[in-house]
């Protein structure tokens, strides 16, 4: 199966509802006028899009349908999603190689698919020829460093870990460490998910950063922070987010299981309220269902009327 179509795949159920009724909204009507803005406010707001954000788009279109003198509500669609895709836009999705060793240190609460992300990117960077090292810093939660273990023998990639209950902190100097003199292109710790609630462990998070920034400084490696969130969990991923920035300075989110999910609108508040840039999003199991996100492509497969 093609990139495409697991990607319409993935979106299935987000079409089937908050795609499928937008489209009702500017086609079952022949006039633009306040009530098409008025169920588009709230089939919006339904769809996890966020209050603000719904807002903006509303009033965007507004002046859309005055600046281009736009009279059918059909035409008023395409404004609509070429506004979507400008709310979206983002540096590219994936990651910037550009230092001779790059770090990727993920973050997330329990269960919303650090580790399994971590095994994705691990194996599609193996395959263009990376060295790829993995470190198991999730030292709290029992039979995560086995997991961990599991996946880098299966893909051919060294894991760095030590046992289970030590310092998050110390696996990640370790894996630096290791990391340099075994010449790794890429190193992707994971860590213990933990609710963004949760202050103390919010702090080992915080600990587990600085160790990683300080020795990435003395390399000169590169360090990027990248959140994961379920897109099942809806508005509670913003909240989630926001606090996980406030510690470690979240630097890409990957957004998983949009495939679980009818409310797909989760993508536009992510970038828009938090303005972090989506790097993946995650639309299945397989490895190849973890992709790169482009603004403009999510929008067409998620308005295109093939199957
Ligand atoms: N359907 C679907 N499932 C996914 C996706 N990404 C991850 N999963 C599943 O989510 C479950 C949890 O994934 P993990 O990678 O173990 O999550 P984690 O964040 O490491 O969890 P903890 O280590 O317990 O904090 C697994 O069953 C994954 O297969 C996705 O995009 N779609
Ligand atoms: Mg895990």
């Amino acid at each position: 199966m093609g990139f495409l179509q697991r990607l319409k795949d993935g979106l299935k159920k987000t079409k089937e509802s908050f795609v499928n009724q937008v489209t009702n909204i500017f086609t079952g009507r022949t006039n633009i006028d306040d009530d098409l803005f008025e169920e588009l406010e709230e089939v919006l707001i339904q769809a996890d899009v966020g209050v603000k954000t719904t807002f903006t788009l509303i009033e965007k279109l507004k002046e859309d349908v005055d600046e281009e003198e736009i009279t059918e509500p059909e035409e008023l669609m395409d404004y609509f999603q070429k506004e979507l895709q400008s709310l979206l836009q983002n540096d590219e999705g994936g990651f910037k190689f550009d230092k001779d060793l790059n770090i990727i240190m993920v973050v997330g609460v329990n269960g919303a698919g650090k580790t399994t992300t971590i095994a994705k990117i691990a194996g599609r960077y193996k395959e263009e020829g990376k060295k790829v090292m993995l470190a198991a810093g999730d030292t709290f939660r029992a039979g995560a460093i086995e997991q961990l273990q599991i996946w880098g023998d299966r893909l051919g990639v060294n894991v760095i870990a030590q046992q289970e209950g030590s310092d998050a902190a110390a696996v990640a100097y370790d894996a630096v460490q290791s990391a340099r003199a075994k010449d790794v292109d890429l190193l992707i710790v994971d860590t213990a998910g933990r609710l963004h609630t949760q202050t103390n462990l919010m702090e080992e998070l915080k600990k587990v950063k600085r160790v990683i920034d300080r020795e990435a400084a003395e390399l000169n490696a590169g360090v990027e922070v990248l959140l994961v969130l379920d897109a099942t969990t809806g508005q509670n991923a913003i909240s989630q987010a926001k606090l996980f920035n406030d510690a470690v300075d979240v630097d890409g989110v990957a957004l998983t299981k949009l495939d679980g999910t009818a409310k797909g609108g989760i993508v536009i508040a992510v970038k828009n309220e938090l303005d972090i840039p989506i790097k993946l999003i995650g639309v299945g199991e397989a490895a190849e269902d973890l992709q790169n996100f482009d603004p403009e492509e999510f929008i067409e497969v998620l308005f295109s009327s093939e199957e």
